[in-house]
């Protein structure tokens, strides 16, 4: 109902606006937000996915030590990402800690949304933030000090925030998300903001891994297209002028316990989910201590408030709900 009536007030209102605060939840922000992609050319057929690979599953105590293990970054990873905005890192978590990951995930989604998620073709982007407040184990793999050191590491920086997590399940048959940089959604004073995306299963090319246009300062050749509330013109526009300029894409599958980190200022989409399962992904947002809350968060900002209760535009961005996940020990 609340979604129905924010496309009414989208049709009366000037389409370039995006000044006034989103006031439904992130749910809505994402059926909206997806709803601007350019979906034309994106059809095809559903294929059967493969069953899930069968590996035993660490206890919580294993799971709980192996993501409090750091990961050593080679200094060329670390270059690669300043330059390019983006790093895929292998075996960053073992298979069994991802598979366990999709069940209790899987079991969020049902529970909240009253559906399985691999279940039948609802092509919808189902999405779920602030897990991490449900128990001992999903904390674990969103404040996970293996996540937050690569992330300070990746940044240059010395301690990292959560902004928030995001479980992002785009079902079989889902379009397109639309390119953009996460920039344009966080309200933070920063560049130093970086988003683990772990995807929760092998995450084949016809599934609609997350694609990174590269290097980083690619952004400045779409600064000029227009955001606009409706339509799918600022995806358009921007695959457009990627593809004149002939941008570089890195759209590449995924493995079991392989995750990706973005910077904010790095321009990123997803294909459709063509398979018969949901790609589920975690994406944990991480940024420097210190940053502040920008003075004016517009509607793309979401529901940002909920990441950071109590915290007003300019505010330093540091409320009990946004912990120093690197270094440990920290709060
Ligand atoms: O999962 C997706 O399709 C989009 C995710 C994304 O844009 C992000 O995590 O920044």
């Amino acid at each position: 109902m609340k979604i129905v009536q924010d496309k009414i007030n989208f049709e009366k209102s000037d389409p370039n606006d995006i000044s006034k605060p989103w006031d439904s939840n992130n749910q809505a922000w994402w059926d909206w937000y997806v709803g601007l992609a350019d979906n034309k050319n994106s059809k095809c057929k559903i294929i059967k996915s493969k069953p899930l690979p069968n590996v035993k599953i660490p206890s919580d105590d294993e799971i709980v030590s192996e993501l409090a293990e750091t990961y050593t970054l080679k200094n060329d990873q670390i270059i690669f990402f300043r330059k390019n905005g983006f790093i895929k890192l292998k075996k960053v978590f073992t298979p069994g800690t991802v598979l366990k990951l999709r069940a209790e995930l899987i079991n969020l989604l049902k529970k909240e949304f009253n559906v399985d998620p691999d279940k039948g073709a609802n092509d919808r982007f189902l999405s779920l933030e602030m897990i991490w407040l449900e128990n001992k184990l999903l904390r674990s793999y969103v404040l996970s000090p293996r996540l937050g050191q690569i992330s300070a590491d990746l940044l240059g920086v010395s301690k990292i925030r959560l902004y928030h997590d995001n479980v992002l399940a785009k079902q079989s048959g889902c379009g397109r998300t639309p390119w953009h940089y996460d920039d344009h959604h966080f309200p933070l004073d920063t560049n130093d903001v970086v988003t683990a995306w772990i995807p929760a299963q092998p995450t084949p090319l016809e599934m609609g891994p997350l694609s990174f246009a590269y290097p980083l300062d690619v952004h400045k050749l779409v600064n000029a297209i227009k955001f606009e509330k409706k339509g799918s013109s600022y995806d358009r526009g921007v695959a457009e002028v990627f593809s004149k300029n002939r941008v570089s894409v890195n759209e590449t599958p995924f493995e079991l316990g392989e995750v990706s980190f973005h910077h904010n200022l790095n321009f990123h989409t997803a294909s459709r989910n063509g398979t018969s399962r949901s790609r589920i992904a975690l994406a944990n947002t991480y940024y420097r201590d210190g940053a502040r809350v920008i003075n004016s968060p517009t509607m793309v900002s979401g529901d940002w408030q909920k990441f950071m209760p109590n915290v007003k535009p300019g505010d330093i961005a540091a409320s009990p709900l946004n912990p120093i996940c690197w270094p440990v020990d920290d709060n």
